[in-house]
């Protein structure tokens, strides 16, 4: 006789196993969601430059001239490591009268289209008298003299805290000229002598440019 008769053998009955239908709808609708969030990131207006970035101010830190005239000519090099720094002026310029101090200014205009005459008077924004370069009221060329050597050659380097290579003082895109004279620093007692220095003539003149 078995142990259980085959009328009450139950027959165990467990749920089915097939997936249910909520699983593959919420699927869609976190794809779709996905989906839409990234839409809505593409298109949103973005600045292109995040907002907490400061970009640096480019600055000139060096600027040359190449002085061309009839007989005279050289470079100059002005270099100023910040804006607030001073300028050093180096150069040589050769063919100049021998043994004697020539004129040395920067001119408010770059234009050489009729030669250093079109360069226009010296750079003077502060509206003031001419001067020395160390004298407090100057115009903001004035940069004195030059001198030549028995050979005529001029070599310098010297620096200055008026001119600049950056902001609203900046020479760069001015002319450089040399006179044939020598620049009398305002001291001379007549009219000119405020102007210009009674320099005389303009013996070469460049446009000062930035350099690498
Ligand atoms: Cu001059
Ligand atoms: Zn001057």
């Amino acid at each position: 006789m078995p142990p259980y008769p085959p009328e009450k053998t139950q027959i165990m009955d467990f749920p089915s196993i097939r997936p249910s239908s909520r699983q593959p709808r919420l699927a869609i609708i976190a794809s779709f969601t996905l989906i839409a969030v990234f839409v809505i990131w593409l298109i949103l207006p973005r600045s292109p430059i995040p907002q907490d970035e400061v970009l640096p101010i480019p600055i000139a830190s060096k600027a040359v001239a190449v002085l061309i005239g009839e007989t005279v000519s050289g470079t100059v090099t002005f270099i100023q490591p910040v804006p607030t720094a001073p300028v050093t002026v180096s150069g040589e310029v050769k063919n100049l009268k021998t043994s004697a101090k020539h004129g040395f200014h920067i001119h408010a205009s770059g234009d050489l289209s009729n030669g250093c005459t079109s360069a226009g008077p010296h750079f003077n924004p502060f509206d003031r008298t001419h001067g020395a370069p160390t004298d407090f009221y100057r115009h903001v060329g004035d940069l004195g003299n030059i001198e030549a050597d028995s050979q005529g050659v001029a070599s310098f380097s010297f620096e200055d805290k008026m001119i600049s290579l950056n902001g609203p003082l900046s020479i760069v895109g001015r002319a450089l000229v040399v006179h044939a004279g020598t620049d009398d620093l305002g001291r001379g007692g007549d009219d000119e002598s405020v102007k210009t220095g009674n320099a005389g003539a303009r013996a070469a003149c460049a446009v000062i440019g930035l350099a690498p």
